[in-house]
């Protein structure tokens, strides 16, 4: 058990003057005395790691006379709800807390401690009489870190200062956004309400014919990025990531580019072989360009902007998927499963409203949050559904723009794994084998497939871990 960060320290001492240290050290120890008698006689509550402390160690008179305020408050999925209340200045503050978690937790704040919290039970914690405002988290390791913060708000007096507030340490646990208050685990667990519409992971069967002829406009509009955060970002048809092409081996992509956006855009078809020369220049608003490509090779490949900065282009949205299906009786053609789906994964990056993705973040580095198409969280609150006995393939897709991933399902095995060319595993089971990872560096994709024989929830998630705890986590619920 860790001590409470931020534990509060007594007040600087005053420098003496020499002259007269005789008289102040008689007075010193007259006041120590009485503070030895205060600390005694001062009820004390026993704190989570069996230590016992002084409750609510401000022995003032005003103090005594507080009015006492109680609230209600409920741990439930690493976050206190409601995670603040307001008192008037110079009232005590009792909180009954009951802890719907599956974890035990605590609370510091104030200079106090709740003591353990077990699962299931409700303890009765004297927070001590508030003059300022004061923030104050759980304490078991990591929980801050996961959004387990709880505020007291004081009304009146002068108290609207922050006390205890730990401005360093900012949610996602990189180095504070200042333009964004980024959205915690917790915040980002709460149910984002009927009319959230995720990003529709099925991918459809290729269409008819050999020519596909597609029109792509790209504009810059503002959308939901991460739970109750709205941002510009650059799009490919309105959506992030850009819409999936399907095709075969030999057909032709007919793409017509149209730029209404204020800004020059381009599209890089990792699909084809082309010139970029032509192909991949940029365009300038109100102009269009065709960019034609032949698929010879099978997979899963991105596109992308290839306007500079790219990586600026592509965290503000401007990247997608195209499959590409083997010749059907060739050595790598798919097999039957029941399920198709399609994850674009990436670093979400959070901006100004009107401005998206800051452009020196961008390039240090410094993204918020991660997501599987385009918003964090999104299909643990909308998850794939899938029969017991039924079989699924996943296409997955690294946007990045940086960083790896590491994709894996909680509970299951692949049992044929395709990357960048060729099949690393298939028919896995009948050999005794399978894998627990698809790695994809940037750029890379490809696709696993799973037979999920029990039922249950199965989680999917960037097993670089820190990230899957950013928004790269997903349910599968199997039934
Ligand atoms: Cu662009």
């Amino acid at each position: 058990m860790t001590p409470p960060p931020g534990s509060p320290s007594g007040p600087g001492s005053a420098d003496r003057t020499r002259g007269a240290w005789a008289s102040w050290l008689l007075i010193g120890l007259a006041v120590a005395a009485v503070v030895v008698l205060s600390v005694a006689l001062t009820p004390s509550t026993n704190t989570a790691d069996g230590t016992t402390t002084a409750s609510a160690g401000d022995g003032s008179v005003a103090a005594a006379t507080a009015e006492t305020v109680t609230h209600q408050v409920r741990i439930e999925g690493m976050a206190f709800i409601p995670a603040a209340v307001e008192v008037p200045a110079g009232t005590r503050l009792v909180l009954e807390i009951t802890n719907d978690d599956e974890l035990r937790h605590d609370l510091a704040i104030n200079g106090q401690r709740s003591g353990d919290i077990p699962p299931g039970e409700t303890v009765t914690f004297d927070a001590g009489v508030f003059g300022e405002s004061a923030e104050g988290w759980c304490t078991i390791a990591g929980h801050k870190a996961m959004g387990m913060t709880f505020r007291v708000d004081v009304t009146g007096g002068d108290g609207g200062a922050m006390a205890g507030v730990d401005h360093t340490a900012s949610a996602a646990g990189s180095p504070a956004n200042p333009f964004v208050d980024v959205p915690t685990p917790a915040e980002r667990q709460l149910d984002p309400g009927g009319d959230f519409l995720a990003h529709d992971p099925v991918l459809a069967p290729a269409p008819e014919g050999d020519v596909h002829e597609i029109e792509l406009v790209m504009t810059e509009e503002v959308r939901e990025v991460a739970p109750g955060h709205q941002q510009v970002q650059w799009l490919f048809n309105g959506t992030a990531p850009g819409p999936v092409l399907r095709g075969k081996v030999g057909d032709t992509f007919r793409v017509k580019l149209v730029n209404e956006g204020t800004m020059s855009h381009s599209v890089d078809f990792h699909a084809g072989e082309v010139s970029p020369d032509a192909a991949m220049s940029t365009i300038q608003p109100g102009e269009s360009l065709v960019y034609e490509f032949t698929a010879r090779r099978a997979g899963i490949w991105m596109y992308h902007c290839a306007t500079a900065p790219m990586s600026l282009h592509i965290a503000n949205g401007m990247a997608g998927a195209v499959v590409i299906d083997p010749p059907a009786g060739s050595q790598l053609a798919l097999g039957g499963v029941d399920h198709e789906y399609l994850l674009v994964g990436h670093e979400v990056f959070l901006g100004q409203e009107d401005v998206g993705a800051d452009a020196q973040r961008v390039s240090d580095g410094l993204y918020d949050l991660t997501a599987f198409n385009g918003h964090p969280n999104q299909y643990d609150h909308r998850p794939l559904e899938i029969g017991v006995g039924e079989s699924a393939r996943f296409w997955v897709l690294n946007a990045g723009p940086d960083n790896p991933l590491s994709f894996h399902i909680v509970g299951e095995i692949f049992d044929t794994v395709f990357t960048e060319g060729r099949y690393t595993i298939r028919d896995g089971l009948a050999q005794s084998t399978g894998a627990q990872v698809l790695p994809l560096v940037p750029a890379q994709a490809g696709f696993v497939e799973v037979t999920f024989d029990e039922p249950g929830t199965y989680t999917f998630v960037n097993h670089v871990m820190t990230d899957a705890e950013k928004g790269q986590h997903g349910r599968i619920v199997v039934e």
